[in-house]
């Protein structure tokens, strides 16, 4: 009789085979998604440069890094100090004067940018690959004269790491921007609740102290546009330019939303006696500003979902930041509160002003609901 064996072991051995190959398989696939995420992820970084070799037509020389001034300490004229001029530019060309305005559009924009937040960056690095960036975090086209003066105002407070993400990622774009800009990052001192418009004010009245500034950007911490087109300027109307944010699912969650990354011009802020003061906590700040904007006859200006697309570092809430119960009630009034509650009646003690390598670092007591 013959034995059923070998057809067994046959079986078996085929079997194994399959086993083999398709394990072999999901080895490759798994190598292959690896390689081809970190390939995006040197692609985002090459992306990320080409600023810098775009707009390097000047000098190149490195600028200072490390802490460059101290708290209260009188400022060098912003001509002087801003995008790091060098020092045997033409003296007519760093004044601005003989130099052309820039192009309504920026040739140097490239569009739609990779912006991923899985590889740690340095302010090291950050630096290296902005060499045109001077001290504060000030920049200025060197062959043309920026159509807008732009101060950036960061509200902040222990979110050391997301503001590395921000800047790797915003002075490339800011600088293909073509804007003559500078980056305020307004650090709350103490361990009190959090107020974000307050400390946005606070940028407003420090940036105007160095610069006369036509333009502010008023961007969190977190957020990062994934296409350089959503200029961070200003425009007839108060933009919102976060528009169309991951966490949202790439929609506006409402029609009203003015939260996230917005810019007015100075006479915009003006003539809403600028954010309230006394939103402490999370929430409510930005329909306050919505309101105000409402109430004297602005409209929102608002690029389209596409090149409004924008990621938000992934968090838990922050001590010292929960939603802020008394936020309904206090929009509900924002008419009859906003003459007596703003920038007119602004008070706070400044702590530090530190003019870094890659921002303007302002530490600032804004006292306490
Ligand atoms: N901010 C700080 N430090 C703080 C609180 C706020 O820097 O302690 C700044 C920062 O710029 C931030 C902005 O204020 O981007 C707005 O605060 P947020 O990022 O906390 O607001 P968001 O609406 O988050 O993004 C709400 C809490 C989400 C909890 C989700 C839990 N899964
Ligand atoms: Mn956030």
């Amino acid at each position: 009789m013959a034995s059923p064996e070998p057809s067994v072991n046959f079986n078996l051995l085929h079997r194994t085979c399959k086993l083999v190959v398709v394990l072999c398989f999901l080895h490759i696939s798994v190598t292959v998604f690896f390689y081809v995420r970190s390939l995006d992820i040197r692609f985002a970084f090459v992306q990320n440069q080409q600023s810098r070799d775009a707009n390097d037509t000047a000098t190149g020389k490195a600028t200072a890094t490390g802490t460059i001034g101290s708290t209260g300490a009188a400022q060098p004229p912003p001509e002087a100090q801003a995008g790091g001029q060098a020092k045997d530019e033409p003296a007519a060309a760093a004044a601005g004067k003989s130099l052309k305005k820039c192009p309504e559009t920026s040739p140097l924009l490239v569009g739609p940018l990779r912006v991923e937040f899985n590889v740690p960056v340095s302010l090291d690095d950050v630096r290296k690959a902005n060499p045109q960036v001077g001290p504060g975090g000030r920049y200025k086209p060197k062959d043309c004269q920026a159509l807008q003066k732009v101060a950036v105002v960061i509200p902040f407070r222990k979110r050391d790491e997301h503001l590395k993400f921000w800047l790797y990622y915003l002075h490339p774009i800011l600088q293909r921007q073509q804007l003559d800009y500078a980056v305020y990052v307004i650090n709350q001192d103490g361990e009190e609740t959090f107020n974000r418009a307050k400390l946005l004010n606070v940028g407003y009245a420090e940036a105007m102290k160095d610069y006369d500034f036509d333009c502010l950007v008023f961007s969190d911490v977190d957020l990062i546009p994934m296409d350089d087109r959503n200029v961070y300027k200003c425009f007839s109307q108060p933009r919102h330019l976060s528009v169309s944010m991951d966490k949202f699912g790439f929609r506006l969650p409402y029609k009203q939303y003015f939260g996230g990354v917005s810019s007015m011009m100075k006479d915009q802020y003006l003539s809403i006696n600028g954010f309230p003061n006394n939103y402490w906590g999370w929430g409510g700040e930005d329909d306050d500003i919505y309101n105000r904007l409402a109430s004297k006859g602005m409209s929102i200006s608002r690029p389209s979902g596409e090149v409004g697309k924008c990621r938000m570092i992934r968090h838990e809430r922050d001590k010292q930041n929960d939603p802020n119960p008394q936020r309904f009630d206090r929009i509900a009034h924002t008419r009859e509160t906003m003459s007596k509650d703003g920038i007119k009646s602004l008070s706070y003690k400044l702590v530090a002003k530190e003019t870094l390598a890659l921002y303007t670092k302002i530490t600032v007591d804004i006292g306490k609901p």
